[in-house]
């Protein structure tokens, strides 16, 4: 009959729902595997960061991949690594080439990254060109790599792990409908060892002697600024002094618990009052600390110029001359062609009305 449905028409029917769900089940993933961020060492494959001193001296770098395993319908990500920063600096982050958004027709950085002391916040998402061709990530792959330099050793060993935010906070994965997607983070373990019997190597230096210039007129304050460094492998507190020829500049400086292949920065201030003209040796001095292996680099020495202010080109007479070659540094700051260091009596590293005035000041004077 005409437009009804009979027994065996209800049969086939549901036959096929029956067949067609089969088939519906039959696609579906039974269930798919946890979905991971890891922290992975791209040279083998590990969670583990291991170094020795006797191989990886502190300053050398290293890569950590971040990869997500078992993703699906992946659109953007965004992940923050952690780690000890008294052990380890930032150097920087990248996409790898083969990224898990290499196969979009553009992959879009978020942004810069935000890097704070010991944690580092990036993330990616893509853009389809192609509105009606949808393209997602589905698998494993690498979202960035980070490098890290090694910043500090210890005896027997220091550690730290790097640590993937969980999700709730500033690491996510988002699918193509905007949702979060569950993922559990795992961590990689960073170790560097100093083996048992390697000896502790203690040497302190001065890395830098800056004076602000190498020429000063009596009556002003003459910034010296002295970069210490710890050349040695373990953490060190030491004295830094500055003289001019015998005399100290101010009292020494303590720099506290530097640790290895670090540096500090200190500044001392010369007051060159009753300083008669002429060369003056300056110097930075880093006390030896016991066994440092290398007591040379304990201290820098500079030539500082006392000269008449005003007398430009150090004849014994302020006169036109001075005025003309003072004029031709005009605005000069060290490093400019036109720099001329006797131009700059005051010390403040520009050639400028202060200068000249010291010029007018002893106009026609003769040195004394
Ligand atoms: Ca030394
Ligand atoms: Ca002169
Ligand atoms: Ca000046």
């Amino acid at each position: 009959m005409k437009g009804k449905l009979t027994k065996g028409t209800i049969g086939t029917l549901v036959f096929l729902l029956l067949i067609s769900a089969a088939g519906t089940l039959a696609i579906m993933p039974a269930h798919a595997a946890p979905t991971t961020i890891e922290v992975i060492n791209p040279l083998n494959g590990s969670h583990d960061f291991n170094f020795s001193s006797d191989t990886t001296s502190v300053g050398s770098q290293f890569v950590v991949n971040v990869t997500v395993k078992d993703v699906m319908d992946l659109q953007n990500w965004q992940i923050s690594l952690a780690w000890n920063d008294t052990l380890l600096d930032f150097v920087e982050i990248t996409l790898p080439s083969d990224h898990v958004f290499v196969g979009a027709s553009r992959a879009m950085i978020q942004g810069p990254p935000i890097n704070n002391p010991g944690n580092v916040i990036w993330g990616c998402t893509y853009i389809n060109t192609a509105p009606f061709k949808y393209w997602t990530f589905n698998g494993t792959g690498t979202l960035c790599q980070i490098k890290l330099q090694i910043k500090q050793g210890g005896v027997p060993q220091v550690s730290s792990a790097l640590a993937i935010a969980g999700l709730g906070s500033d690491t996510f994965l988002i699918d193509g409908q905007s949702h979060d997607i569950q993922f559990t983070p795992v961590f990689g373990n960073y170790v560097y060892r100093t083996p048992q019997g390697a000896v502790p190597v203690r040497n302190v230096a001065i890395a830098k002697l800056d004076p602000m210039n190498t020429v000063v007129a009596p009556g002003f304050m003459f910034n010296v600024t002295v970069t210490a460094e710890n050349r040695g492998n373990f953490t060190e507190t030491f004295n830094v002094s500055v003289y001019v020829n015998s005399s100290p500049v101010g009292p020494a400086q303590t720099v506290e618990n530097l640790a290895s292949g670090q540096k500090a920065e200190l500044l001392f201030i010369w007051y060159t009052q009753g300083y008669a003209i002429g060369n003056y040796t300056l110097s930075a001095v880093a006390d030896v600390v016991p066994d440092d292996i290398d007591p040379s680099d304990n201290t820098a020495t500079d030539t500082i110029h006392v000269i008449f202010a005003g007398d430009v080109n150090g004849d014994g007479t302020v006169d036109m001359r001075d005025v003309q070659i003072l004029l031709f540094a005009w605005n000069a700051h060290s490093g400019d062609p036109r720099w001329n260091p006797y131009a700059d009596m005051n010390a403040d590293n520009r050639v400028d009305l202060r200068d000249l005035g010291l010029t007018l000041v002893n106009f026609l004077k003769k040195a004394p």
